[in-house]
């Protein structure tokens, strides 16, 4: 949740006004270092449907690699009883596929957990809508012919670094029947425009419907495995836990969230915002895991719930839109979304606890002060 609820709005008028101090040990130094490389959504780019590219956020462990495109190899090497390589004009000469897919980083939200364990600090921006165009997988895999017994397939990026002192190149694994359950794609284009590379030029895997990590950026070698995949982000980091140190359960599918477009006007530091009283329309986008539809959508004053109108989204892995009327007296409120999907999953009111912050899909809060500006 944001952190500024309790605080009053009216003092962002008070005369000679300084602007608050930080407080010290509030983040940690890493967790500076780590918001300044990775941004996320500015929230008003919520009112576009597919996010333009520079607004889309970032999520990069390690160091954006460097790799001329040209010289690029994709090898389907280990593992494999038909390896072979593939350069970037192979595979945009394979059939082309474009689908609409929103992704979002398992850590979003990780900033609303209190005894947060120190890693990326989201607010709730680590979220976008892209068309990404590549050439679906599963026939790529069938060619290399994996050897009998195998159960999964690992996917490896170029960066490379350490995490708890393990040093390894980036990497995921999904089991076969995950890959052949959803249109897991090999990308190379973003809103139609080639990949940056901050986002896996020249390839990377968008696996729909699935928290981000499970996109493999840079992807540079896959493998076929006959044993679980034992990597450092499948087998240690990216596992819910409800107490360190325990073994924990992988994540997978994105947990139903939504998200509401600041309405008004903000506060520069603080992100509060401030409107005039009268009619506003508040809108935002609401989305599932593994193309679940979302059903409803509630958008709620202070402890007032009303049912949102839902418009639709892009496709069966993209966000739905949501829009709500509200007419807005003078006052201080605190404005909140809740989405519910197909499956009957509900947004909880609190984060969700797990030791280090991933799937907290607690509904958005934004206070707001409503005076004549
Ligand atoms: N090779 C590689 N792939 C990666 C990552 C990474 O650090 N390295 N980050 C993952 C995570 S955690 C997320 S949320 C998404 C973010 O994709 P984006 O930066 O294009 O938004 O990429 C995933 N793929
Ligand atoms: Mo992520």
């Amino acid at each position: 949740m944001d952190d500024n609820h309790s605080m009053d709005l009216n003092a962002v008028f008070a005369e000679g006004r300084v602007r608050k101090r930080g407080i010290p040990d509030r983040y940690t130094e890493s967790e500076v270092r780590l918001a300044n490389r990775n941004p996320g959504l500015p929230l008003e780019s919520l009112r576009h449907e597919i996010t333009p590219v520079g607004q889309h956020y970032l999520l990069t462990h390690f160091d954006v690699p460097a790799i001329d495109p040209e010289e690029h190899r994709l090898r389907f090497d280990l593992g494999f009883d038909a390896p072979f390589e593939l350069c970037l004009d192979d595979v945009r000469a394979m059939p082309a596929r474009t689908i609409a897919v929103t992704l979002e980083c398992a850590g979003n939200g990780r900033r609303g957990h209190s005894s947060r364990s120190v890693s990326m600090p989201w607010g709730n921006e680590a979220v976008g809508t892209a068309e990404w165009t590549g050439t679906p997988l599963a026939p790529l895999i069938e060619r290399a012919q994996p050897t009998s017994g195998t159960s999964e397939i690992a996917f490896f990026g170029l960066d490379r670094g350490f995490d708890d002192g393990v040093l390894h190149n980036f990497g995921r694994s999904l089991r076969i029947e995950q890959i052949a359950e959803r249109e897991v794609l090999l990308v190379y284009e973003m809103n139609g425009q080639p990949l940056l590379a901050q986002h896996g030029a020249p390839f990377r895997l968008i696996v729909p419907g699935w928290y981000g990590m499970a996109s493999v950026k840079w992807l540079s070698r896959v493998e076929a495995l006959s044993e679980p995949f034992q990597g450092f982000q499948q087998a240690h980091n990216y596992r819910y836990r409800q107490e360190k140190g325990e073994p924990g359960k992988p994540i997978t599918a994105m947990r139903v969230r939504s998200l509401m477009m600041p309405p008004g006007v903000p506060d520069w530091s603080t992100r509060a915002r401030f409107l005039n009283p009268g009619k506003v329309t508040v809108q935002g986008r609401a989305w599932s895991g593994n193309g679940v539809p979302i059903t409803k959508v509630e958008f709620g004053v202070d402890d007032e719930w009303s049912q949102a109108r839902l418009q639709p989204g892009p496709g069966q892995y993209a966000w739905t839109g949501w829009q709500a009327e509200w007419d807005a007296g003078p006052g201080q409120y605190l404005l909140k979304c809740r989405a519910t999907d197909a499956n009957g999953a509900v947004q909880p009111l609190e984060p969700p606890w797990d030791v280090a912050g991933f799937g907290n899909n607690a509904v958005q809060t934004i206070p707001v002060l409503v005076r004549d500006l």
